[in-house]
């Protein structure tokens, strides 16, 4: 905080790791050359702090009871080296591609069990897509933080020839390939995470050239999701920002790819959401909100009491009403679908940061929605979800029998000190993937 005031401090400049000139420039804009503020005020700043600061967090965890029996899970290995560190799941009927950390990509079909393998790059993959007979691969650069861009987008063709389509990408996390204007051409909004700086991205294909027009100028913009959300006929986009600036964002079309940005619910700097989901769980057809947050690794590693799920109504007119937070440290991940089909919308969260001391098994929870009204829900741990660290959750019916499935994929990575940290002993030993068969049937009726 003191240094994006100007304030100095021995031992520690954030410009120390930026050497070159235009990230230099940028980052002074975020750690000012001089002070912004009297070095007084700064003093009662930091007063102020340690004088109203709880003394310890207070933690009021409801721990589910039971293991769900309505998935079984079934753990994949889909190569030799480890320990896992799948960065990326594409689920297409029962084909599955698989990207990782040192950009290579499997293909497992579910069916057959076949396991096929292309190297693409070095370079993390952080999203799989399909546009007709093509693979589209997010690469992110280095997956660590930081501001360089260095990011691409390339198409796969079947006969693996590559193709880059848009490079210089700071740190992108997700794209949406979708014709916003209605124009049969799609565009691409490129969700630039970066670190300190990042942005999102808008490209339109203008035949000779492709233009680049940025959306938000904001560091971690880490989802998008293309609907119309004031029913005018025009897609808008609704982002979500998880660093410094948090929040979920609605971009309204005004006119063709012309877009109105709103902050539509503003979360705090420290919240540290990571995901979100978009459907309409009081089926009033407006779409309401999940938001889950648990980013845990850069600057205070202990256990957050208001990590979670928080469910979020649409209550009209970009208004929008909290109604329920779920208790789920480090939640990374949420995917919802009516997967008891009993009518109303379940949810699974993934929690990237565990804390297996406060609220061990607290990986992977199912939520079975009870009462209808999103307000009461049963949380179940998943089987064997303490054999991985599950950074990818992806929704997707691989059986074909009408019901959604899910699949995670692990990621063997701690911020702690892998020496003293709970993965150093049995890391090496987590699948990459594990499947999630949904196997509810209907109860027999009562006779
Ligand atoms: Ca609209
Ligand atoms: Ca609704
Ligand atoms: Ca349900
Ligand atoms: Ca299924």
């Amino acid at each position: 905080m003191g240094a994006r005031m100007g304030i100095k401090f021995p031992n520690y400049d954030p410009l120390d790791n930026v050497s070159s000139g235009s990230q230099y420039t940028l980052m002074h804009k975020i750690y000012p050359k001089e002070q912004l503020i009297p070095t007084a005020h700064w003093k009662r700043i930091v007063e102020y702090v340690s004088e109203n600061a709880p003394e310890a967090l207070v933690y009021d965890y409801q721990f589910p009871l039971e293991t769900t029996a309505m998935f079984k899970p079934k753990p994949l290995v889909l190569d030799t080296t480890s320990p896992a560190f799948t960065t990326s799941i594409f689920v297409k009927g029962q084909t599955m591609k698989v990207g990782t950390v040192n950009g290579n990509l499997y293909t497992y079909d579910i069916e057959t069990e076949q396991t096929g393998f292309h190297p693409t790059s070095n370079s993390a993959i952080s999203q799989i897509s399909e546009d007709g007979s093509l693979t589209l691969l997010l690469e992110m650069g280095k997956i660590h933080p930081h501001d360089e861009p260095k990011g691409s987008l390339s198409s796969l063709s079947k006969a693996a020839v590559k193709e880059q389509l848009l490079n210089n990408l700071q740190r992108p996390v997700f794209a949406l390939n979708e014709d916003l204007d209605g124009d049969g051409h799609n565009e691409i909004v490129v969700c630039e995470f970066g670190n300190q700086t990042g942005k999102l991205s808008l490209f339109v294909n203008q035949g000779e050239e492709i233009v680049k027009k940025t959306l938000l100028s904001i560091p971690g913009t880490i989802k998008v999701i293309a609907r119309d959300m004031n029913d005018d006929g025009k897609k808008d986009l609704i982002v979500l920002t998880s660093q410094g600036t948090e929040g979920l964002w609605i971009l309204t079309q005004q006119a063709p790819l012309l877009f109105d940005a709103q902050r539509v619910i503003a979360l705090a700097a420290i919240f540290g959401s990571s995901g979100f989901d978009l459907v309409d769980f009081n089926k009033d057809g407006l779409l309401d909100i999940a938001i889950v947050n648990g980013d845990n690794a850069d600057l205070s590693m202990v256990t957050k009491p208001y990590h979670g799920l928080t469910l979020f109504q649409n209550m009209g007119g970009y208004q929008f009403k909290k109604i329920k937070f779920l208790a789920i440290p480090g939640a990374t991940n949420v995917i919802s679908s009516d997967f008891d089909q009993d009518g109303d919308i379940d949810f699974i969260v993934s929690a990237f940061f565990p804390d297996e001391d406060l609220a061990p098994g607290y990986s992977l929870i199912y939520l079975s929605n009870q009462a209808k009204k999103n307000t009461a829900f049963k949380m179940e741990y998943l089987p064997l979800s303490n054999l991985g660290k599950w950074l990818i959750l992806t929704k997707a019916d691989f059986d074909q029998d009408g019901d959604d499935d899910f699949a995670v994929g692990s990621f063997v990575f701690s911020a702690k000190n892998p020496l003293e940290d709970y993965l150093s002993e049995w890391g090496f030993k987590s699948p990459d993937i594990m499947l999630y068969e949904n196997i509810y049937t209907d109860p027999m009726p009562q006779l």
